[in-house]
């Protein structure tokens, strides 16, 4: 390869205090009517989009690179608090479409867990926290939940080219979600359902 065909480095900033890109080149946005279909209590989640304006769930900043073997893409995802009846805020969720690819989520900011599985259902969940890295092995499908009052915000590294299946999982869901009881969050065993 010439060296004029050679991508550039470059750096970018990220505020650590706040998890804030600064001037991030795309933003992906995920409003609570993106999620229908994810949460077990549908009529709370309408009752969400229609009193509070269809808020931000979530969003996805990054400085993207191209999407080929040897790159490393990485983002800022920043996932809103609250709850939808009495299962706290989460991600969708995906596997990625190169299983053999891994990720990495350190924690910036706020509370929560890192709920991952497997094809065959086996579910695991870590504890995600200012200053945590969870370390998602490839084949794991992953979605973050934040059980605090604040934004969970996670820096995000994986191989460029994953790809994202997220079909798998609004057929298949997660077997555990993550509801508020007594106050507390806990992990319970999911009925039937995404
Ligand atoms: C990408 C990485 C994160 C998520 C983000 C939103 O591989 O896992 O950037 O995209 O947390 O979650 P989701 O499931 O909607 O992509
Ligand atoms: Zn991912």
């Amino acid at each position: 390869m010439l060296e004029r065909d050679l991508m550039q480095p470059f750096g970018i900033e990220i505020d650590l205090e706040t998890g804030r890109m600064l001037r991030p080149e795309r933003t992906s946005v995920r409003r609570a009517s993106d999620m229908r279909g994810y949460y077990a209590d549908e009529p709370a989640l309408e009752r969400l989009i229609r009193d509070a304006d269809d808020p931000v769930h979530y969003q996805v900043s990054e400085k993207p690179v191209p999407e080929t073997p040897g790159n490393l893409m990485y983002c800022i995802s920043t996932l809103q608090p609250g709850l939808v009846g009495q299962e706290f805020f989460m991600t969708k969720g995906h596997y990625h479409q190169v299983k053999e690819t891994a990720e990495l989520y350190l924690c910036l900011r706020g509370q929560g867990f890192m709920l991952m599985k497997t094809e065959t259902g086996e579910c695991k969940a870590e504890a995600m926290a200012r200053g945590r890295l969870v370390y998602v092995p490839p084949s794991w499908a992953h979605r973050s939940v934040n059980t605090g009052d604040e934004p969970l915000v996670s820096f995000c590294v994986y191989p460029a080219e994953a790809g994202h299946n997220y079909g798998d999982i609004e057929k298949e869901g997660f077997p555990k979600r993550v509801l508020r009881m007594n106050g507390r969050p806990q992990l319970v065993a999911a009925a039937a359902q995404r």
